[in-house]
């Protein structure tokens, strides 16, 4: 994808940033690099006559038509490609737009780009397309972002979330909730319409109970946004024990490819390594970590710093040693560093007599060299992870999975509970705490993007790539 700075600068200063506008905006949608196709996306009023200006004859809409694509001033060939054209308001953006099918690799699709350019459109924005199916109501903001989420998806937890996401459920759970305000504000108007009548319509309490119930509905709803962390990075399992227990080597077994530096030399790994394992439901980030001892070596001291607090973030904690008087060590050292279940391995397993040693039937036995007990190994982990109760929720459809969805939630908590204040005190007329209930309903849309402003969107599209 294009970095946006390129973008930027080659974006006419009258151009306007705002979506909707006049203007005819192009951009690679595929990956730049070797490829066997490429597609270029044109969307705005003029798509139909660049299509036109590069040669393009007739098509009917959403018919994939062959054609031929050339140079707009000399009509010099540029490519043997595939055109598709979709007329507004059906399409992605909800504007006119056409897709390009060009041959793939470096000149023909930048080519294809400049003749588009050359024939009046301007390069996109990143998350330009998706701003503007936004502001033409194509989507809505939560599933523009599901669109960017499901790009930059590393687990298939995380691209089964952001399906759901763009199917609307969070859009559906936060447009719910602004109606149980929405409900609120109605009971209220009755108190306002019919101010000190003891057995006016609505009975107080309902109007309390409504109020609490809501806090409890976004309180459950914030409560989703650490197990949305978990799916996008994976839960951390930590691999600690002494120097030279085959961490690394089982570290490097479990991923199936060889990440960390292994070595018969103890205190190899000075610093910890991150690697995530795509495992459904949950995936895993392992961290392999420097071995754990005292030491006066000033680098392996910090190795050993950032293993404790990795420790600290840690679901699981594998306890390795290669001896059972090393495993028993590691154990009694995780227990006052970590919160995360604690998983005993005995490792290298490959090296000894079978019986050499007794261990106790919940450890691990593995081999990093030969594979013995690393499918067994993994999926107590996944039970770990599946019975952690700091995990809860477990995986919903619905999850917090941004920033700005939390800070909306929060925004309208702090309001609810303002109001509820308010109004159980009965020291302030309705009129006046009824503001509150208003706040929470536009902080709640605003996260739909139901009502926006311009800088939301800035903020929102600014992480996007350009062609999307
Ligand atoms: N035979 C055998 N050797 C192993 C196995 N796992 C690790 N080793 C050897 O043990 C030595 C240390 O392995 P590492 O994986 O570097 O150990 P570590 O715990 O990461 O060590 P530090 O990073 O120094 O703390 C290396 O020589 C490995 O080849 C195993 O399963 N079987
Ligand atoms: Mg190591």
């Amino acid at each position: 994808m294009t970095s946006s700075t390129d973008a930027l600068t080659a974006l006419p200063p009258s151009a306007s940033l705002l979506s909707g506008g006049a203007d005819t905006i192009v951009a690679r949608a595929t990956a730049e690099g070797r490829g066997a196709l490429a597609i270029i996306r044109l969307s705005g009023p003029r798509a139909f006559t660049v299509a036109h200006a590069l040669g393009i004859g007739t098509l009917s809409p959403r018919i994939a038509t062959r054609v031929t694509l050339r140079e707009p001033v000399n009509g010099q060939a540029l490519d043997d490609a595939i055109a598709t054209y979709f007329v507004g308001p059906h399409s992605y953006t909800g504007e006119d737009v056409l897709e390009l099918s060009t041959h793939g690799g470096h000149v023909v699709p930048s080519t294809v780009l400049g003749a588009c350019i050359a024939a009046g459109a301007r390069l996109a924005l990143p998350g330009e397309f998706s701003r503007r199916a936004v502001v033409n109501g194509r989507m809505d903001l939560l599933q523009a972002e599901a669109v960017a989420d499901l790009i930059d998806a590393r687990t298939s937890a995380m691209q089964q979330q952001a399906l759901a996401q763009l199917d609307g459920g969070l859009s559906r759970r936060f447009l719910a909730l602004r109606d149980e305000v929405i409900l609120l504000e109605a009971l209220l108007a009755y108190d306002i319409d019919f101010p000190g009548e003891d057995d006016g319509p609505i009975e107080r309490g309902r109007i309390t109970d409504g109020a609490v119930s809501l806090l409890a509905s976004l309180d459950a709803l914030s409560a989703t946004a650490p197990r949305a962390t978990i799916l996008r990075e994976g839960a951390f399992v930590v691999i600690a024990g002494p120097p030279n227990a085959g961490k690394s080597s089982l570290f490097n077994a479990l991923l199936g490819e060889s990440r960390a530096l292994v070595t018969p030399i103890a205190g190899t790994t000075r610093d910890a390594i991150e690697a995530v394992l795509d495992r459904r439901p949950t995936p895993l980030r392992f961290v392999d970590t420097a071995g754990l001892r005292d030491t006066d070596d000033v680098i392996e001291k910090l190795g050993i710093e950032v293993s404790t607090r990795y420790l600290a973030n840690a679901r699981v904690v594998l306890a390795c040693g290669s001896t059972v008087d090393e495993v028993e060590r590691t154990i009694n050292a995780m227990a006052s560093h970590t919160g995360g279940a604690i998983i005993p391995v005995y490792t290298k397993a490959d090296t000894r007599a079978r019986g050499a040693e007794q261990t106790p039937e919940s450890w691990q036995t593995v081999s990093a060299e030969s594979g013995v007990g690393l499918a067994v190994l993994l999926a107590t982990i996944d039970a770990a992870v599946a019975t952690d109760t700091a995990l809860t929720p477990p995986f919903a459809e619905t999850m917090l999975t941004r920033e700005r969805h939390r800070v909306g939630i929060t925004q309208a908590r702090d309001e609810i509970a303002q109001f509820l204040a308010g109004w159980r005190s009965d020291a302030l007329p309705a009129t006046v705490v009824a503001v509150h209930l208003q706040e929470a309903r536009d902080a709640l849309a605003s996260v739909v993007g139901v009502i926006g402003t311009d800088d939301v969107l800035d903020r929102v599209f600014r992480e996007f790539c350009i062609g999307k």
